[in-house]
C-alpha cells in the first residue's frame, strides 16, 4: 500500500473514531439525564436511512408525496427565482431524489452541493445523480449541518439557492430552527434564496388523526425506524438492549404543535452501554424525536427573525404541507 493510501486510511479511521466517541458521549449524556432522550440525528445510519426511505413511501406518511406534488407544480417558479447558472445547496440531502425536480427546472445549474451526515448513503445517491446530470458539478459535503460548516468554493457566478425539504426543519426545536435558518443564511450568503418545506400544524383543514397515522403506520416501519436507534447503539457501542423490551410510541401534542416519538421500556431493566449500567423503569420512555408543525404565520415570523424575507408560500390543495421560498437581502446592510 502506498504511503498516501495509508495516510488517507488513517485519516478516515480517525474521523470514524471521533464520530463514535461523540455518539458514545451523546448516548450516555442522554440516557443518564433525569428525562431520557436521544438526538434524532442518530436515526440515520445505513439501516436507518433505508428505513426512512421506506417511511417516505408509506400510504400514511403524506409529507413526502405532498411536498413532491407542490414542488412539481411550482418547479418552474423556483427555477425562475434561481435564475441561470445557480448553485443548489441541499441541507440533509439523503437520497437526493426531490432535488431532481429543481435541477430539471433550473437553467444551466452550475453545481449541486449536498450536505449530509450519512456519507456512504449520500455518495451513492450523488453517483446516481451525477450520471443523470453530467453538466452539473457534484460537490458533496459529509457533515452535520446542525453545526457550522464550510461549503466548497462554488462553480459559476449565479445565485445560491438553498434547499431544505421534507420538513426536516420540524425536527429542531423552534429556537434551534430559527438558529438553523440564521446559520443557513450565513452559508448561503447575501442575495441567496432558500426553498424550505415544512409540515403544517393541526387546523380546520387537517385533523390530528392525519398526524397520528403518519407516525403510527400499520406496517410498523416507523416503529422499526425508532427501534433501530437501540440496535445502532448495540452495534456501535457494544450495548445489550433487548429490542423486544421496548415499544414505539408516537403522539401529537396539540399545545406544543409537535409529534413526539418515544421508546417505552416494557419492564424494569438495566442495560449495559459503554461500561455503564443504565436503569429503565417499566413505563419510562426515551424521547427520540420531536417533529414540530407550524402555521404559515408562525413560520413566516420565525424566518423573519432569522434574517429572511418570505417571497412566497405554497400549500397543497388539502392544506396539509407547505413549501416556502425565503430571500436574503443583496447587501448585509439591506
Ligand atoms: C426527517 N423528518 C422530517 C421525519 C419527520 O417526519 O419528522 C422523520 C420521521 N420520523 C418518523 N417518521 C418520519
Amino acid at each position: 500500500m502506498s504511503a498516501l493510501k495509508t495516510l488517507a486510511r488513517s485519516a478516515a479511521e480517525a474521523t470514524e473514531e471521533a464520530a463514535t466517541a461523540a455518539f458514545r458521549t451523546d448516548v450516555l449524556t442522554g440516557l443518564m439525564a433525569p428525562r431520557k432522550a436521544l438526538p434524532p440525528k442518530y436515526f440515520y445510519d445505513e439501516a436507518g436511512s433505508r428505513l426512512f426511505d421506506l417511511i417516505c413511501r408509506l400510504p400514511e406518511y403524506y409529507p413526502t408525496r405532498t411536498e413532491l406534488g407542490i414542488l412539481h407544480a411550482r418547479a418552474g417558479d423556483i427555477g425562475a427565482i434561481a435564475g441561470a447558472g445557480a448553485t443548489l445547496i441541499e441541507f440533509g440531502s439523503g437520497s437526493s431524489e426531490k432535488v431532481r425536480l429543481l435541477l430539471d427546472a433550473m437553467a444551466a445549474p452550475a453545481a449541486y452541493v449536498p450536505i449530509d451526515i450519512s456519507g456512504a448513503h449520500m455518495r451513492a445517491a450523488v453517483a446516481r445523480l451525477g450520471r443523470d446530470y453530467p453538466g452539473v458539478a457534484m460537490l458533496p459535503v459529509e457533515a452535520d449541518f446542525t453545526r457550522p460548516l464550510a461549503v466548497p468554493a462554488m462553480a459559476g457566478q449565479g445565485r445560491r439557492l438553498g434547499f431544505f425539504p421534507g420538513s426536516t426543519i420540524g425536527n429542531f426545536t423552534p429556537d434551534a430552527a430559527a438558529g438553523f435558518l440564521a446559520n443557513a443564511g450565513e452559508v448561503l450568503g447575501p442575495g441567496s434564496a432558500f426553498v424550505v418545506g415544512f409540515d403544517l400544524a393541526e387546523s380546520a383543514a387537517k385533523g390530528a388523526e392525519v398526524l397520528h397515522a403518519a407516525y403510527n403506520d400499520r406496517q410498523g416501519v416507523t416503529a422499526a425506524f425508532n427501534l433501530n436507534l437501540l440496535a445502532r447503539i448495540n452495534r456501535e457501542l457494544g450495548a445489550n438492549f433487548d429490542l423486544a423490551r421496548f415499544r414505539h410510541d408516537a403522539f401529537y401534542d396539540r399545545a406544543e404543535r409537535r409529534v413526539e416519538m418515544h421508546l417505552e421500556s416494557l419492564a424494569d431493566q438495566r442495560v449495559r452501554i459503554a461500561g455503564e449500567s443504565i436503569r429503565f423503569a417499566r413505563g419510562e420512555t426515551i424521547h427520540t424525536e420531536n417533529s414540530c408543525k407550524y402555521t404559515p404565520a408562525a413560520f413566516a415570523r420565525m424566518a423573519r427573525h432569522a434574517g429572511w424575507a418570505q417571497r412566497v408560500i405554497w400549500t397543497d390543495p388539502r392544506e396539509w404541507f407547505a413549501v416556502t421560498v425565503l430571500e436574503r437581502a443583496v447587501s448585509d446592510a439591506g
